[in-house]
């Protein structure tokens, strides 16, 4: 658990920042996380704390809460003990008041004095609910309809956690890192493993056996799809057959709640085949001009276009694309072949803060462009030294898509259809790195991983 010292300065600072945006009186809520019902109650997903929760509090178990008193700044956790019943079950644990201790706060109370205490709090300040039964709660608490609560959500706590959360301290980074080093191992892992007559089943059950040696687990379910262009494919049940490509999006969470979030691709055979190296070589130089541009002061935006401005270029050296390949960005043509964001923010979540409402989180308050592709970008805002991103840009070939698109001769100026079609078999391919920003630039988190067509070709034996 973090250091009762740091979690103690992180909850001075919110009331610190808080009072700065002129909120200093009432009581922050913090309903914690409960168990999750998978198909019944005593059938839980594995137990997730609420990342915020783990950042001010540090406390990873289920059925908590927490307050902090702007006036006085006292913290105060509710939560009950287990008893002999309970330990029958899930054997003797630490107790509540010993673990609160340890996270600086010396009042503990019934958990069912929560809503009652926070009914009286005068205001009350909560972050937007993503469960129901946390909006259930709360409703209850506040005498509110359950669709008032989100809409009635503080601005200003929403604002005064993203400008934490999104710089990460020297501990942050360190758990970032052991997140990275496990999720690189699983790729490797998978590198080393996946063979022709293999399900893709078979492989992901290979990278996860990695998350849960780490100690903690998977930080979003597995991708590892014979069929990249499929972005989010979550069926495993195809074979894995010589010629093909695989694609692997899959990271790892450590025990204390920090993700990795890495793609690989490579080929199911041995060797690349020359249409798919060349689509390959052109995502790692978008992944490299993409990381070229994301640093310190410049929004993430910029990024992602000079991105997507490798991938018009490459695309052009193919005869794919052609015109102008900064036209053909801006004119948004390129979102043929890569219809995603370049990145997202990490850290205590995969997309870390989604939660708190993207247009604060990844816009500063701003939102997405509506041009297709831009419109999937959840990262627009200025770097700051201290962020976490992940910089992962790919080339699509959906079937669907260039149907839709060649059937209204759209943007012809820009794509070759024709030649279109001759690299459709190439499916999908995405690079995903994880980024700490510096003070000059950006650095790659985890351990080495060359993603080079030589060192992938050379590592599948
Ligand atoms: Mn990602």
């Amino acid at each position: 658990m973090t250091d009762a010292s740091i979690l103690t300065a992180r909850r001075a600072t919110l009331r610190a920042r808080l009072a700065a945006l002129g909120v200093d009186r009432g009581t922050v809520a913090f309903p914690g996380n409960g168990e999750s019902p998978m198909n019944y109650r005593d059938n839980a997903y594995p137990f997730r704390q609420d990342s915020s929760f783990l950042y001010f509090f540090g406390l990873s178990r289920p059925d908590l809460a927490a307050a902090i008193e702007l006036e006085s700044g006292h913290s105060a956790v509710y939560g009950d003990e287990g008893d002999l019943d309970d330990i029958i079950w899930t054997g003797p644990l630490p107790s509540l008041a010993s673990a609160a201790e340890a996270a600086g706060i010396g009042t503990v109370k019934p958990r069912a004095a929560f809503a009652p205490d926070l009914g009286k709090a005068g205001t009350a300040h909560w972050l937007p609910p993503y469960r129901a039964d946390t909006l259930h709660e709360l409703a209850a608490a506040l005498g509110m309809a359950p669709d008032a609560v989100n809409s009635s959500a503080s601005l200003p706590l929403v604002k005064a956690i993203v400008g934490m959360r999104e710089i990460k301290d020297d501990a942050e980074v360190a758990e970032l890192e052991k997140a990275v080093g496990i999720t690189v191992a699983m790729h490797k892992a998978a590198l080393a493993a996946a063979k022709p007559g293999m399900t893709e089943a078979a492989v992901a059950a290979i990278v996860t056996r990695e998350a849960i040696s780490g100690g903690g687990g998977l930080s979003f379910p597995v991708i590892a799809t014979t069929r990249g262009a499929i972005l989010h494919n979550h069926d495993h049940s195809r074979v894995l057959a010589e010629g093909g490509l695989f694609l692997l999006d899959a990271g790892a969470e450590t025990v204390s709640g920090y993700a990795g979030d890495l793609t690989t691709t490579f080929p199911i055979g041995r060797r690349f085949d020359s249409r798919q190296r060349e689509i390959y070589d052109i995502v790692l130089s978008a992944g490299e001009a993409g990381c070229a541009a994301a640093k310190p002061g410049r929004p993430f935006l910029e990024a992602h276009l000079a991105a997507a401005r490798a991938i018009a270029v490459g695309l052009a050296s193919l005869g794919i694309m052609r015109g102008d390949p900064d036209d053909a960005v801006a004119a948004g043509a390129h979102a043929l072949f890569f219809p995603h964001g370049l990145g997202h923010q990490l850290g205590l979540d995969v997309h870390d803060m989604e939660n708190l409402g993207e247009r604060h989180v990844g816009y500063d308050g701003a939102g997405r462009s509506e041009q297709f592709g831009l419109s999937a970008l959840r990262l627009g805002k200025a770097l700051k030294p201290g962020m976490v991103h992940t910089v992962e840009p790919g080339i699509y070939f959906i079937p669907e898509l260039i149907a839709r698109w060649k059937s209204e001769r759209k943007f012809e100026t820009y794509i070759d259809y024709a030649a279109v079609d001759r690299y459709a078999g190439v499916g999908g391919v995405r690079n995903e790195v994880n980024r700490l920003v510096t003070a000059v630039g950006g650095r790659t988190l985890g351990p080495a991983f060359d993603k080079s067509a030589a060192a992938i070709e050379a590592a599948r034996g």
